[in-house]
């Protein structure tokens, strides 16, 4: 019985560890709280999503679309410098078109599919926003305005646009390019490749010697690492106390029941412990009021 139970739990916990690696949808898990934005309980959160209402100029939906976005570190590869992207960096639609947005986030950490730049009065400020911790699947749906005009989209979580998660979503003939979409347009700051390791160390050693004192006040002190021997250093010192004292010892404890000496070893300790703790309260003594003599205005 306990074997079979036994098995149970180790399948059952391998089948969690399996689907603990999937993606997990978590459309169908959305609670809608008004006003297009919609939560679940696991992290997962679209704003903005609009499914029905035409932004003005619109006379009606010109067509509808599905697209699937990927997101995740294994995209940023072929972009050199770059640590994260999605799968794709430009997107074009027609101008009213109904988009729906399935982003699957395959990294173990939290990503954003995030629109900016849409009208207000539809789409609270101005945004459009899917966002899982993943590895997970979410989808939301909006409706583009009308009009030419570049959209960014982007991932908010700190660095990671400037990381490479950035793209460029083109309503009708778009009005122009972003900066530093990867392998779309141009780095704003591009990245410098051109030190060697040799220049890069013989700067800095220029700089080391151009500097001596202050780099010495700041470089940390490196210790050795110490071997945790068999005897250690507190064993060598007890050992050496021991053998000075063996002599007097033997010479006081002559002649003495078990007991007595037990009682005097105590009795030295006692006045042993008694010392050291009137040493140690004279050096607090002498430390405070050191201290004291350098406070200002004591
Ligand atoms: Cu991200």
């Amino acid at each position: 019985m306990v074997k079979f139970l036994s098995v149970a739990v180790l399948a059952v916990l391998f089948s969690t560890l399996i689907v603990a690696g999937e993606i997990e949808d978590h459309t169908k898990m959305l609670m809608d709280h008004g006003a297009g934005h919609l939560m679940d309980m696991a992290g997962g959160m679209v704003m903005g999503q609009n499914t029905g209402t035409l932004p003005g100029g619109c006379n009606s939906i010109s067509e509808t679309k599905e697209i699937t976005v990927h997101a995740g570190h294994k995209y940023a590869e072929k972009f050199p410098g770059r640590m994260y992207a999605f799968d794709t960096q430009e997107f074009s639609f027609k101008p009213c078109t109904k988009l729906t947005v399935h982003f699957i986030n395959e990294d173990n950490i939290r990503h954003q599919w995030m629109m900016h730049g849409l009208p207000k009065y539809l789409y609270p400020k101005g945004m459009f926003h899917l966002e899982v911790s993943g590895p997970a699947k979410i989808s939301g749906t909006l409706i583009l305005p009308p009009g030419d005009k570049t959209y960014l989209v982007h991932c908010d979580i700190a660095q990671h646009m400037e990381k490479g998660m950035k793209a460029q979503l083109k309503v009708g003939k778009g009005d122009g390019d972003l900066p530093s979409i990867p392998g779309v347009t141009a780095y704003v700051i591009p990245d410098d490749y051109k030190g060697s390791l040799q220049t890069v160390m013989a700067e800095v050693s220029a700089a080391t010697e151009a500097a001596p004192i202050e780099v010495a006040n700041k470089a940390p002190v490196i210790q050795p690492v110490k071997e945790d021997s068999f005897i250690s250093g507190v064993t060598v010192t007890g050992l050496a106390i021991g053998l000075l004292l063996a002599p007097f010892l033997a010479k006081k404890f002559k002649g003495m029941s078990i007991s007595e000496v037990v009682a005097t070893i105590f009795d030295l300790l006692r006045v042993g412990i008694k010392s050291v703790v009137k040493l140690l309260s004279g050096l607090v003594k002498r430390i405070f009021s050191g201290i004291n003599k350098i406070l200002p205005g004591s």
